[in-house]
């Protein structure tokens, strides 16, 4: 078995990957398993000097290599805080109106693509897999290629792709679809990601779909498939300490935990919860909101004007609603430690999880994981969380309606214990099915299986999962247009 190189922005801490959870602990354990190597920012800012450098510095944990970089201050500012994060998060969660493209921006992000491909080049190996994360390093596999590397490349994009216009409207997008066009598999979270993605390649940059069910796009053939990211469901619940449990709230919970973020919805989320409260007041000082934010990006300037939005807004509806004995809304803007999080989620009758735009949403999955199978609660989800594709038996809501909010929060409250069981129990076998692990090993098997240019679907030994991925594949083709958002 091939090594496996991983790159992403940030680096995971693999000798904790199991109280960091989400993604890292399935990496953690390819990385373990396949002596793998991963490349990253190591979180330091330092002098521009450091825009010179292509010497990782290097750690060995285990079986493991961790090389990391810094970046200098101007590359945080218009690579990380900049095109990252003020053009590329924005415009692929759908908000255009938010994006800032500042002159340079583009250029420092090509320029640190630029420094990670020459200072990963000479780590690499003959037969190493290579495996890049996220919207940060879209040009990093382009990049790679013009240094002469010809190994297997896969790129996953954790965040949604938005519809082919949006993308369009990004200055540098043919720039952007070139990168996109040097990997050998894109993954993307959910079958409408994909379909937006051909959307954009046919209509934007002339891209071809061909008989294989391969897409052709500047001169090469490159593979599009959603592999849905899953949780370690062990593992989140193992995070929970043996004694100490948190104490039960003594009103009936509602939950939300979620980056301070504009794409979460949580305006919305609270002015549903107000509206609740007004339109069915026999349930005043009977529910609570709890909603978890801690602080993300503050330096960017979308991120200042969501949180004073939402002090503004918790501060309103607390001031209109409660009592001496019962505020509405405990909005807790710090993060919470892991370990408390099985018990918070397990004491609250409804996970509220209404991203207005999100890849995945992972909050959604744990909720449901750490639920009493015997008394589980509701999961009240957004249609517009790639999760929904999956999680069928979630109430399913539109975030921008806050009356539907309202009212599916009655419906959650009112729900009988047999229907709570039903939903829940399918919901646990798919999360359970689709784990973190299903998750790598897929996009894995399918990556080396698409690489051997044969074509897709007539590969000699592929894992059930990488031929059950490659199905999808011939599928989404069929009818690409149909579930783009
Ligand atoms: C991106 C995509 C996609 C949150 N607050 C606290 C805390 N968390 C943990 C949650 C969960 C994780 O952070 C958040 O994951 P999400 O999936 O919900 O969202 P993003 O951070 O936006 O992640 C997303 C994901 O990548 C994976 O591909 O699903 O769509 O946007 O695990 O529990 N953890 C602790 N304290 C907190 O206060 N300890």
């Amino acid at each position: 078995m091939s090594r496996i190189v991983l790159v992403s922005n940030r680096v995971g801490d693999v000798t904790k990957a199991a109280l960091a959870g989400g993604v890292v602990v399935a990496i953690a354990d390819v990385l373990r398993a396949r002596n793998g190597l991963w490349l990253g920012w190591s979180g330091k800012i330092g002098e521009k000097s450091e825009e010179l450098r292509t010497t990782p510095d290097i750690t060995e944990v285990g079986t493991a290599t961790i090389a990391t970089l810094p970046l200098s201050n101007r590359e945080y500012k218009e690579f990380y805080l900049g095109y990252s994060n003020a053009v590329l998060w924005p415009v692929f969660h759908s908000r255009l109106d938010l994006a800032q493209f500042e002159a340079g921006y583009y250029q420092r992000y090509l320029d640190v693509n630029k420094r990670f491909a020459h200072a990963l080049r000479p780590l690499l190996r003959p037969d190493d897999t290579i495996w890049i994360h996220d919207y940060h390093m879209i040009s990093l596999g382009a990049e790679l290629r013009k240094l002469g590397i010809e190994n297997p490349i896969g790129f996953f994009l954790h965040i949604p792709v938005p519809p082919a216009q949006l993308f369009l409207a990004i200055p540098e997008h043919r720039d952007l679809a070139r990168g996109l066009a040097a990997y050998d598999l894109i993954g993307l979270q959910t079958k409408a990601d994909v379909g937006n993605l051909i959307d954009y390649l046919q209509d934007g940059v002339f891209g071809r779909v061909l008989p294989d069910g391969r897409i052709r796009a500047f001169n090469r053939d490159l593979t599009i498939a959603s592999f849905p990211v899953g949780i370690d469901v062990d593992s989140f619940l193992e995070s929970r300490p043996k004694r100490a449990r948190e104490q039960a709230p003594s009103a009936i919970r509602l939950i939300g935990v979620d980056r301070l973020d504009y794409t979460k919805g949580l305006p919305q989320k609270f002015r549903a919860f107000g509206r609740f409260l007004e339109k069915y007041s026999d349930y005043r000082r009977k529910v609570i909101l709890s909603q978890i934010a801690p602080p993300t990006r503050e330096s960017v300037v979308a991120y200042a004007d969501i949180r004073q939005e939402l002090e503004t807004l918790s501060g309103t509806i607390n001031g209109r609603l409660g009592e001496l004995d019962w505020v509405p809304i405990q909005y807790i803007h710090r993060s919470t430690p892991r370990r408390m999080l099985v018990d918070v989620f397990r004491q609250s009758r409804i996970g509220f999880v209404t991203p207005l735009r999100d890849g995945m949403n992972l909050v959604a999955k744990e909720y449901v994981a750490a639920q009493d199978p015997e008394d589980p609660g509701v999961l009240i989800l957004s249609r517009f969380a790639g999760a929904a594709e999956q999680m069928k038996q979630a109430l399913i809501v539109n975030p921008y309606d806050v009356e539907e909010m309202a009212d599916t929060i009655k419906i959650a409250l009112e729900m009988g214990l047999q229907e709570r069981q039903e939903r829940h129990q399918a919901l646990l076998a798919g999360i359970r099915t689709h784990d973190t692990f299903d998750w790598c090993r897929t996009f894995l098997d399918t990556l080396e299986s698409v690489r051997r240019r044969k074509p897709a679907l007539a590969l000699s030994s592929p894992s059930e999962a990488a031929t059950k991925a490659l199905q999808e594949i011939e599928m989404a083709r069929v009818k690409p247009r149909v579930e783009s958002n």
